[in-house]
């Protein structure tokens, strides 16, 4: 896009009607922002030349209608100058000439500025909150609705294969959009993609295996949406269709690194723009270095500034123009596309300032927007450590949401059946017991499994009960709950050699495909039950209070039984699961502080009403009932 939405400085006076092109970033702005400053990144060969610093007045200089030069700045790099802005409260949207006269030049950049959308914070950026039901795809892997985008003849990667779990496989906005009827079946009310911007790298060694950047997390231009998933017209359509169908867009965001073949790694505008070191040295993955009472700066180091692999690069947030940057194209990606929330990518790996910064800049201009870190830790205080919390650390995190790995370990536990004190139903239930840590638990994102880990199904040794066990913790806890792709219809594998085992391509995503688990009658009867299991209980979930805001109260397992309640004035709903070696029934007598005023019980799945002393459950049973006066 960014030769496409040219910026052209015309060289006038002394150079004649010379013409160039020059990248600009970011490639458009707003007006009406609640920051006025804009500070545009003038990327091409030798611009400290064309655009020398000079003294301005401390007014700055109008260089257009309703906007002011304040500042022009070169850094190390001579390819590279930044020109501090500022927008006038009353500028009126339109493509502008920024005029910036110069000794011996005088330059001309064609800039618009867009009106903002009216729609922010109503159909689109919304924000995700426990209402919701998430649903995560490698977009890649999900569906190809248009297979004359699945090579770019630009791109450095040729290639795309089905038959290579490395490869490319041509999946796209379009194959996604082509299946919203499935998702609102499914219940689900938002989609959260791996990253969608472009990864036009070549293929990367990663375990011995020359891998493509299918996934997304390979970053070259942060402008450029991937031109195989649609380019940035396809993406503004997709989030625009989806909002039309009221479905929300969570993007991926990756502050901490970028590709190799980045132009920050090409051609790197200052000399600390990415964290060097003299070999290659990775993080040690310990968040505990960033709250340790007795950290060492030496580690704390490590964990922030190593590479998360030898080809990414770790970016130096630390350095005022990069944090800018970074920054700004989190605002521009959020108002351009009307992106409904952020995951963010390897988030305990970043500057922690600049996690706040760049957090508190989105919520200004976006006071609705959801950011959630990928906070892979493996301890309540840690996970809590990342988002808003209760605890005394000298540092706060500001995110208003996390990635809860506490409770999907607590889960995963639970699936597992042992009996142990700590372990089993026993870990779940004491997970939730912490969750005194975390400001507002019910904003954490709660899973069973991701584009990470092994599969659930396969976790559980492919029993269709200890899933079901874990899909109903997952769509009744507190939390807002996240499915990974094809956990529905039981697609299954573990992590034996590589990721890729673990992100196959959904199968009837692609044309000609054998099997269809789209449709009723592409799916075995196990996948159908697994299929609406999940859509009877997710839908049920959207229209209940109780389960999407209602509070929470729990009751110590017994022998394997795990019971909580979800309530609030209008509604209350039981859950509970048997993880033991014998039936049970639920202890009715312990819970009357939640049952009293309630003569009977409703299952929510398939509707019929009872008598609560009717209600017994085998072992790996589960029972959600909503109760009736
Ligand atoms: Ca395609
Ligand atoms: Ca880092």
């Amino acid at each position: 896009m960014k030769k496409l939405l040219s910026f052209l400085f015309l060289f006038v006076a002394s150079q004649a009607s010379a013409i160039d092109v020059f990248d600009v970033y970011p490639t458009n702005w707003w007006v009406g922002m609640k920051n006025p400053k804009l500070q545009l990144m003038i990327h091409s060969k030798n611009v400290a030349e064309t655009i020398p610093v000079f003294k301005l007045p401390a007014t700055g200089v109008r260089i257009a209608d309703g906007m002011t030069l304040k500042a022009i700045h070169h850094v190390e790099n001579p390819n590279y100058v930044f020109l501090d802005l500022i927008i006038a409260a009353n500028a009126k949207p339109g493509v502008r000439v920024l005029e910036i006269v110069v000794p011996g030049s005088h330059v001309k950049i064609n800039y618009e500025l867009m009106a903002k959308s009216k729609e922010d914070g109503k159909t689109r950026t919304q924000g995700i909150s426990s209402k919701d039901f998430l649903y995560l795809m490698i977009p890649d892997r999900f569906s190809n609705g248009d297979p004359s985008n699945d090579i770019i003849a630009e791109y450095r990667d040729q290639t795309s294969d089905r038959k290579s779990m490395f490869a490319r496989h041509g999946g796209d906005f379009k194959g996604i959009e082509n299946h919203f009827d499935y998702f609102q079946q499914l219940g689900v009310t938002a989609l959260w993609l791996t990253p969608i911007i472009e990864n036009n790298t070549g293929r990367m060694s990663e375990g011995g295996n020359s891998i493509a950047g299918y996934h997304g997390y390979w970053f070259t231009d942060h402008y450029q949406i991937d031109k195989r998933l649609g380019g940035n017209d396809g993406y503004l359509q997709f989030c625009n269709a989806a909002h039309k169908r009221g479905i929300k867009v969570v993007q991926d965001a990756i502050y901490n690194h970028i590709s190799k073949e980045h132009f920050f790694a090409t051609d790197p505008p200052t000399a600390d723009w990415l964290n060097n070191w003299p070999s290659f040295t990775g993080p040690n993955h310990r968040e505990e270095t960033l709250f340790d009472p007795y950290g060492s700066a030496y580690d704390k180091k490590v964990m922030l500034d190593g590479w998360f692999t030898d080809h990414l690069p770790d970016l130096n947030q630390r350095n005022p123009f990069l944090a800018t940057f970074l920054i700004q194209h989190a605002i521009w990606s959020t108002e351009y596309f009307g992106v409904d929330g952020w995951r963010v990518d390897t988030y305990k790996y970043c500057d922690e300032q600049f996690m706040n910064n760049v957090n508190a800049a989105l919520e200004k201009e976006f006071p609705a927007i959801t950011i959630f870190g990928e906070a892979w830790v493996n301890s309540v205080i840690a996970n809590a450590y990342f988002t808003q919390n209760t605890m005394g650390s000298p540092f706060k995190h500001n995110a208003n949401s996390v990635i809860d790995f506490q409770s999907c370990f607590g889960m995963l536990a639970a699936m597992g059946l042992s009996q142990g004190w700590t372990d089993g139903v026993n870990k779940l239930y004491m997970t939730m017991a912490q969750d005194l840590v975390y400001k507002n638990p019910m904003r954490n994102c709660i899973f069973l499994d991701n584009h990470d880990m092994d599969r659930v199904f396969s976790v559980v040794d492919e029993d269709w009960a200890r899933l079901k066990l874990g899909l109903t913790w997952l769509l009744t806890l507190r939390g807002i709950p996240q499915l990974y792709y094809g956990t529905e219809v039981l697609m299954k594998n573990k992590k034996t050699r590589t990721d890729a085992t673990v992100r196959e391509d959904f199968p009837g995503g692609w044309e000609g495909d054998s099997v269809n688990r789209f449709t009723e009658a592409g799916r075995t009867e196990k996948e159908n039950e697994s299929f609406t299991y999940v859509s009877t209980l997710a839908n049920f979930r959207k229209r209940s209070s109780a389960l999407t805001t209602g509070k929470t109260t729990q009751f110590l397992p017994v022998r394997g039984l795990y019971t909580y309640f979800r309530y609030d004035t209008k509604q209350t709903v039981i859950v509970v699961a048997n993880t033991g070696n014998n039936a049970a029934k639920p202890r009715w007598n312990t819970y009357t502080e939640r049952t009293t005023g309630f003569s009977k019980i409703k299952n929510v799945i398939t509707g019929k009403i009872s008598s609560f002393e009717e209600i017994e459950l085998q072992p790996k049973e589960c029972f959600v009932g909503e109760l009736v006066k």
